[in-house]
């Protein structure tokens, strides 16, 4: 047991999941399809060729899950909806069924004494509107504005923190590379993405305090702790660009109304209509202030200079030096001080919640020691940065249960529950760690390289 650690009483414990990495249930229930459903039948895109059909099969054994949390002592669960649940057609009629799921999950939880944060958007766009242009229509922001109104409006009377997207950066790679749904490959497309999303979440957060609802509104961002691999002057550049593009590019229109120059050059250099990067109204909206900002934190990001790529940075995946896991994520848990203290510093005292923390542990799968050294070292971090005064207000495993995890399918393992074949949930040694944790309100963190045993 570790003593002098300070979280707040009131500090939100928790995990994050999204929709379409553990609902499965893809066609029921008038559910329509997303790009996911449609990428994963690509060949060669998802790693073990499978796809989000069944995952979990959430959508069916939901109550067993959140009775899971609930014996894990989690405080709060960060779910995502599902667009094509509640508007299958992306626009238009709403599905009574789809928001009856959410209902059901919804109601449950707080019946165990488990609050909900909802993701309004965590990847599975309906594919009926990426054939019309996608996240690039100039229709997306409105499109997106009359979905999450549909949830807000529903909801607003039991859950209080809303998200509005998870992850812009990861959205953005999605139309500028060829890699995750849906795979547009073009990097202009990449950047009007970009604006797009952020000037829909916007308008939304406009019309949550116009009409002043009894919300807190927010966004899920992913900061990334960049350095250069050494002082050479061109892997500092490199450097600079990445955390212009991966970073800033997402927190300065949110919280400054601005761009950086780097991502405004960038944007220029690609030939992009004024209207997207240059200061204009579409900017005052993106800046409408929000309510607390998630913040996702996995790694450190070494980069260095590379003639070859257009923006001139290349992210090293291993090196010789520092922690890696299994699949090349550098471990470096005081970047989460860092990215933190850059946020405090551009807006003071705002509300931070850490949406995702977590590592892809393959060996050992139920004696998972490296997921309990891995979370143990990152809130090490985080009482630091709570003692310093930064508003942290809570923290979020990713995630419960091994899922399917994107392109790696299901060969990553980022859950505290591991699944077999016959979709039986077992928790692993973390999850009764995790559990201890929360019930000491942090006082049981392990110190570095530190032993926890499952109490007898
Ligand atoms: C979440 C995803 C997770 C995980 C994580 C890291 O939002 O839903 O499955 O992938 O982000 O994201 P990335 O791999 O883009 O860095």
């Amino acid at each position: 047991m570790r003593k002098g650690l300070f979280f707040p009483n009131d500090f939100k414990w928790g995990v994050s999941t999204a929709a379409y990495q553990i609902e499965g249930a893809w066609n029921e229930d008038g559910k329509s399809e997303s790009i996911w459903d449609v990428y994963c039948r690509k060949e060669g895109a998802i790693l073990d060729g499978s796809n989000g059909n069944v995952a979990c099969d959430h959508y069916h054994r939901f109550k067993e899950d959140i009775d899971l949390m609930a014996s894990m002592n989690i405080k709060s669960y960060r779910l995502s909806i599902s667009w094509c649940r509640i508007i299958p057609t992306g626009i238009g009629e709403i599905n009574k069924k789809g928001l009856k799921f959410y209902d059901d999950v919804i109601n449950y939880c707080l019946s165990k004494n488990i609050e909900p944060m909802i993701t309004l958007y965590h990847w599975d766009l309906p594919q009926i509107l990426e054939e019309m242009g996608g996240v690039c229509a100039d229709e997306f922001p409105q499109w997106f504005k009359e979905y999450a109104l549909v949830v807000i409006n529903y909801f607003k009377d039991r859950v209080k923190y809303f998200a509005t997207i998870n992850q812009p950066f990861s959205i953005y790679r999605a139309y500028s590379e060829d890699k995750r749904a849906p795979a547009r490959g073009i990097p202009k497309l990449g950047m009007i993405a970009t604006s797009n999303l952020l000037y829909a979440h916007g308008l939304i957060v406009k019309k949550v305090k116009e009409e002043k609802m009894d919300i807190d509104i927010g966004i899920v961002i992913n900061l990334v702790y960049i350095i250069p691999l050494t002082n050479n002057e061109k892997d500092v550049k490199a450097a600079r660009m990445r955390e212009a593009i991966t970073n800033e590019m997402f927190y300065m229109p949110i919280l400054k109304g601005c761009f950086p120059k780097e991502v405004v050059d960038y944007a220029d250099s690609l030939g992009i209509d004024k209207k997207y990067f240059h200061s204009n109204d579409r900017m005052k909206i993106m800046s409408c202030p929000v309510d607390f900002l998630g913040v996702n934190y996995y790694q450190r990001g070494l980069t260095t200079f590379d003639p070859e790529n257009k923006m001139l940075f290349l992210p090293i995946t291993k090196a010789d030096a520092g922690e890696f896991t299994e699949t090349g994520r550098e471990i470096y848990p005081d970047g989460l001080q860092y990215v933190l203290e850059i946020i405090d510093k551009i807006s003071p005292g705002m509300p931070i919640y850490i949406t995702e923390n977590g590592a892809d542990i393959r060996k050992n799968l139920l004696l998972d020691d490296e997921r309990i050294n891995y979370i143990s070292k990152h809130l090490l971090v985080l009482n630091t940065a709570c003692k310093k005064g930064i508003n942290v207000k809570g923290y979020y495993i990713w995630t419960l249960i091994d899922n399917f995890e994107w392109e790696n399918g299901y060969t990553s393992k980022y859950g505290m529950v591991a699944i077999n074949k016959n979709l039986e949930r077992i928790p692993k040694k973390s999850a009764f760690w995790y559990s201890e944790v929360i019930k000491s309100n942090g006082e049981l963190i392990l110190d570095k390289g530190g032993k926890w045993e499952i109490p007898v």
